[in-house]
């Protein structure tokens, strides 16, 4: 008998099995008795072998070998069975909002911030103690320590005022020296914390400190693959169908090419970051760019193209801003009727997740604050995305400025602040791809399989499609499915 998993290994001798033979009206040969004596499961042998027999048969070595072998064969493919089951249970969803209503009235705006500045106070706890802006009077000439969210940044000719609030209060923090540098990246509604001496209604800043990560993560080690892309754009005009059915073949151990197909072998997860389909009435004459132009049709492409892939790969699917979700961040799942079309092996989950794969905490947003970030830091750019998810990383918010060009939703919560550090976090949205390593966090921009499109033309957006991101053994790879 297989209890849990584990044999029960019962003692009995050769009289004893050829008395339950004769009891059932068998025969059994002594060899045979003792061939069943020593199988893993007499109990179970025996049940079988009588299920076969036919009456006035004398049972010998040859139907009882046959039978062991048929009960091993079996119970092999229980465990493999049960492997997979397992294998399917190991996607957990720790993170993510299903549902926000928000009515943006100014006690949600509020709300919004004050949780902000809560959950970032809490990692800055054991850096810093600071004092709540209205009791910094006490404290004239002193050394005093404070947190709160950058509500302004003015450039002077030799220094910066840093406007700073919190619950209480607000101050003006002057950066000078070094610390202009640092004042000048600022990109308005993060938190940080300032530490100086009191001057007049002013702090002298000695320092600027971001929440960031400790400097002490270290590289996970997997045995299997997580593969990472974004910005399918299924719909588009644009879609590089070839590239991706040959990214697909290689998923599906087809490439032809021994050594990466033994990468693909191991890869058990698909991330899809966003922008799945080109969606409908994104930008004004969208239409022209569109092959299919029907939301339901376009889903339903993208559905027969992730029902290509081999069916043991979980598929994960967030939404972008070109998704048929609301704009606002965080933005919910897909909804149901555009999640059944997709294969079995699809979950959706809302945008940003936070995810549990096997153990590997992987922190999918889209991407769409990396246009501000971009932006507002001159020594960024979109030929290194992975630099700009650095930015957010050290402030620990996945779209620190607000009123940007990524509209957030201003829930009673911040969704949005990285309050668990994650082993990798994976955007899109910019069409450009980059892999980086910081502080013990991965950071991945998977590009797009969407050519240049007329308004990337305009504004010199140059893509970089067709690239996909591996994680296996301790490092993420680059597989670049563009050529020929
Ligand atoms: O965005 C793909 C990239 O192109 C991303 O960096 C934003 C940029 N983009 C696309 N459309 C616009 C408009 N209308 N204004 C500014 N920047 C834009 P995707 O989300 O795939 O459209
Ligand atoms: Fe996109
Ligand atoms: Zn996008």
């Amino acid at each position: 008998m297989s209890k849990g998993g584990q044999r029960v290994v019962k003692n009995i001798d050769a009289v004893t099995v050829a008395k339950k033979f004769l009891v059932r009206g068998y025969n059994i040969s002594p060899k045979a008795a003792q061939l069943i004596c020593s199988s893993e499961d007499p109990e179970a042998v025996i049940e079988e072998v009588c299920k076969v027999a036919k009456s006035n048969f004398i049972i010998g070595e040859e139907d009882v070998l046959s039978i062991i072998n048929n009960l091993r064969t079996s119970s092999r493919k229980e465990e493999k069975k049960q492997t997979a089951e397992e294998t399917t249970q190991k996607l957990r969803v720790l993170k993510e909002v299903r549902n926000s209503i928000v009515e943006g009235k100014v006690e949600d705006f509020v709300a919004y911030f004050n949780s902000r500045l809560d959950k970032i106070s809490k990692i800055f706890r054991s850096r810093i103690q600071p004092t709540h802006i209205r009791n910094l009077g006490r404290f004239k000439g002193e050394t005093v320590s404070v947190v709160g969210i950058v509500s302004n940044v003015i450039e002077r000719k030799d220094h910066f005022v840093i406007e700073l609030e919190d619950q209480t209060g607000s101050i003006n923090c002057i950066a000078n020296g070094n610390n202009m540098e640092i004042a000048r990246e600022l990109l308005g509604d993060e938190v940080i914390g300032v530490t100086g001496t009191l001057r007049g209604s002013s702090i002298i800043a000695d320092r600027i400190i971001l929440p960031d990560v400790p400097i002490n993560g270290e590289r996970k080690e997997i045995d299997f693959g997580i593969v990472f892309i974004s910005d399918t754009h299924f719909g588009s005009k644009g879609f590089l169908e070839k590239n991706w059915n040959k990214f697909v073949e290689w998923l599906n151990c087809e490439s032809g090419d021994d050594k990466i197909d033994e990468i693909a072998e191991k890869v058990k997860y698909l991330i899809l970051a966003g922008d799945v389909v080109d969606g409908v009435g994104v930008y004004p004459e969208q239409e022209k760019e569109l092959a299919i132009i029907d939301i339901y049709q376009q889903y339903e492409f993208a559905a027969e193209n992730l029902d290509a892939i081999r069916k043991d790969i979980e598929i994960i699917v967030s939404p972008g801003n070109h998704d048929a979700v609301r704009q606002a961040e965080p933005q919910p799942p897909l909804p149901k009727e555009f999640e059944s079309l997709f294969p079995k092996n699809t979950t959706c989950v809302g945008n940003p997740a936070y995810l549990d794969l096997d153990g590997v905490k992987v922190l999918v947003y889209h991407g769409r604050s990396l246009d501000d970030i971009v932006t507002k830091i001159p020594r960024l750019s979109y030929d290194a995305p992975h630099k700009g998810m650095e930015e957010l990383l050290k402030r620990r918010h996945l779209c620190p400025l607000y009123g940007g060009r990524s509209p957030i939703a201003p829930d009673k919560e911040d969704h949005l602040v990285i309050e668990d550090i994650p082993d990798v976090i994976h955007s899109g949205h910019v069409h450009t791809f980059g892999i980086g390593f910081y502080r013990g966090v991965f950071l991945v921009n998977s590009s797009t399989w969407q050519s240049q499109t007329e308004f990337q033309k305009k504004v010199n957006l140059n893509p970089m499609p067709c690239k996909v991101a591996v994680y296996i053994g301790n490092t993420i790879g680059k597989l670049d499915f563009k050529g020929g």
